[in-house]
C-alpha cells in the first residue's frame, strides 16, 4: 500500500521496542528488574522515554518484548501504559519469550526477538516498523526519520549520533558517503574507524532502525533458518544489508535539534552505574541539557496519586530543606539538607541527616544523622542511623559497591550484610 501524499507516516509504522536485555553494568539495581525498568528521573522509568518518543512521534501499536527479569517492567507497562484502545485501531502488546514458535528457544538475539512474533506484527496491518531498544534516555521525532527512509527508499535506514573514537567499541561503528548511504558498518569493533576529517570521533548506530515490515518480514525468515546467524541486528541482519541493499543513517540531530524538540542532541545509554548517577544529577543543573518540564513532548509514565512533598523544622527547629534538588511527591524531607540530589516518590529523610548528590530511588528511608555523598540508594532502602557514605572510599567498598571514580550504590542486601558483621 503507498502512502497517501502528506500522510503521516506514524500512522502506518509500529515501534518494536526491545527490552529484553538484562544490561549488567548496572550491577545490583538490575539483580530483580531488567534495565529498561530501572528508575530514571524522578517519577519515570527508562523505557518510557522510547514509549513516549514514539507516542509523541504520532505511533500508536508498539509490541515491547521482554525476556530477562520482566515482572517489573510488565507491571508498569500494565500500569502506566494501559490506554491504547483496539476499538481505535490502538495496540500495545508485551511479547515476553514464551516460545511461541519454537518450543527450545527463547529470544536467541534481537532479530529472533521480533521473528518470533510475525504473525503479530502481521496482525497490525502496517507498512513499517520502527525498531527501539527500550533502555535509552532522549527524546526524538521518529516521524523525521519514517519520512528520510520512505523518501530515500532505503531497505533499512539506521538512526545515528557522533560519539568519541574511544568509546566507540561499545556501538555499531559505520562509514558513509556524501548521501549518508552506509559503506560499511563494524559491530562492536575492537579499533573503531574514525570519521573523515574528524579521526577523534565516530559515527555510531543507536541501535533505531526503521524497515519496511515486507522487507523485515521476508529477512527475518531467511535469518531464522540460517545456522550461521547469531540472529542479532548488529551482528547479522545490518552488515548483510549493507553489503547486499541500500541502507542508510539517519542522523539523530535532525530528529531532534533540527525538528525543534532540543536544542542540542541528548542521548544517554546510562548502562553503568556512573552514568546512570551523572545522567540524574545532571536533572539538578541550573538549566538541564534534558529537559522533563517540556509539555509538548510530554514523557508519560505510571505514578502512584500520593500527597504533595513536605518540608519540616524539627522539633528541635532545624530546618527540613532541599536546594538544587528535585523532590517527588510523598516525600518528607524533617530537619534534614538535602542539596543536588534527586528524590524519587515517598522518600523520607530525618532529622540531622544531610544528602549531597545523592540519587534516592522510591520509598527510601534516610534515619537521623545519616551523611550520604555521590551515591545511588535502590529502592526501599532503610538506611540506618549516623550511616556515612562517600567520605571514606575504604569503608564504602567494604560494604557497598563502589565505582572507580566513586560513586557508591546501596542495596538493602548490602546493608543487611553490613548489619550482620558489625
Ligand atoms: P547493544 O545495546 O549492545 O547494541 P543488545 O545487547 O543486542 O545490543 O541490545 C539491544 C536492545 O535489545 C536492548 O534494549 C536489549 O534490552 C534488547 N535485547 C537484547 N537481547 C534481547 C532478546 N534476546 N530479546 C529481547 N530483547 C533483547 C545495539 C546495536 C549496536 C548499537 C547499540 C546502541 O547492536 O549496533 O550501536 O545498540 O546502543
Ligand atoms: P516495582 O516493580 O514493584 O516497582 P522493583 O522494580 O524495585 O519494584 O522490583 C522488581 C521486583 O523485584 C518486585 O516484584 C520486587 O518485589 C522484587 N524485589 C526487589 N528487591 C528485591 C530483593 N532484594 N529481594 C527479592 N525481591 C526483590
Amino acid at each position: 500500500m503507498q502512502p497517501k501524499p502528506n500522510a503521516r507516516l506514524s500512522s502506518q509504522a509500529m515501534a518494536f521496542v526491545l527490552a529484553g536485555g538484562r544490561g549488567s553494568r548496572l550491577k545490583e539495581l538490575t539483580d530483580f528488574r531488567a534495565k529498561p525498568a530501572v528508575y530514571f528521573g524522578g517519577k519515570t522509568r527508562i523505557i518510557d522515554f522510547a514509549l513516549s518518543n514514539a507516542l509523541n512521534s504520532g505511533i500508536r501499536k508498539m509490541a515491547i518484548a521482554t525476556q530477562y527479569k520482566a515482572h517489573s517492567l510488565i507491571r508498569h507497562i500494565q500500569r502506566g501504559w494501559g490506554f491504547f484502545r483496539a476499538e481505535r485501531n490502538e495496540y500495545l502488546d508485551v511479547l515476553p519469550a514464551s516460545q511461541r514458535m519454537d518450543e527450545v528457544n527463547w529470544y536467541r538475539g534481537t532479530a529472533d526477538a521480533i521473528a518470533q512474533n510475525i504473525d503479530i506484527i502481521d496482525s497490525y496491518g502496517i507498512n513499517y516498523v520502527v525498531v527501539l531498544a527500550g533502555d535509552h534516555i532522549y527524546k526524538m521525532d521518529y516521524e523525521v526519520m519514517l519520512q528520510q527512509h520512505v523518501n530515500s527508499k532505503a531497505d533499512v535506514t539506521i538512526g545515528c549520533l557522533t560519539v568519541p573514537r574511544a568509546e566507540a567499541s561499545a556501538f555499531g561503528v559505520m562509514a558513509v558517503d556524501d548521501t549518508l548511504r552506509i559503506t560499511q558498518f563494524l559491530e562492536k569493533p575492537k579499533d573503531p574507524p574514525g570519521m573523515p576529517g574528524d579521526p577523534t570521533h565516530a559515527l555510531a548506530s543507536m541501535g533505531i532502525y526503521v524497515f519496511d515490515w515486507k522487507f523485515l518480514r521476508a529477512l527475518l525468515i531467511e535469518d531464522m533458518n540460517n545456522p550461521n546467524s547469531t540472529h542479532d541486528f548488529g551482528f547479522d541482519l545490518i552488515p548483510a544489508i549493507v553489503k547486499g541493499g541500500k541502507a542508510m543513517a539517519h542522523k539523530f540531530s535532525d530528529s531532534c535539534v533540527k525538528s525543534g524538540l532540543e536544542t542540542e542532541p541528548y542521548w544517554r545509554d546510562v548502562g553503568t552505574i556512573d552514568a546512570f548517577w551523572q545522567a540524574n544529577i545532571d536533572l539538578t543543573d541550573f538549566v538541564p541539557k534534558l529537559d522533563i518540564y517540556d509539555s509538548s513532548w510530554p514523557i508519560w509514565t505510571y505514578a502512584e496519586i500520593v500527597p504533595p512533598a513536605k518540608f519540616i523544622h524539627d522539633e528541635d527547629g532545624r530546618r527540613g530543606q532541599a536546594i538544587s534538588s528535585l523532590v517527588s511527591g510523598d516525600c518528607i524531607v524533617s530537619g534534614s539538607e538535602v542539596r543536588n540530589s534527586l528524590l524519587f516518590t515517598g522518600v523520607r529523610t530525618h532529622s540531622y541527616s544531610a544528602l549531597e548528590y545523592v540519587v534516592a530511588l522510591p520509598y527510601v528511608t534516610v534515619n537521623r544523622n545519616a551523611s550520604l555523598k555521590n551515591c545511588v540508594i535502590d529502592r526501599g532502602v532503610i538506611i540506618p542511623d549516623g550511616l556515612v557514605v562517600g567520605e571514606d572510599p575504604e569503608e564504602d567498598a567494604k560494604w557497598f559497591r563502589r565505582t572507580e571514580t566513586g560513586i557508591v550504590l546501596v542495596t538493602q542486601t548490602m546493608l543487611d550484610a553490613r548489619a550482620a558483621k558489625l
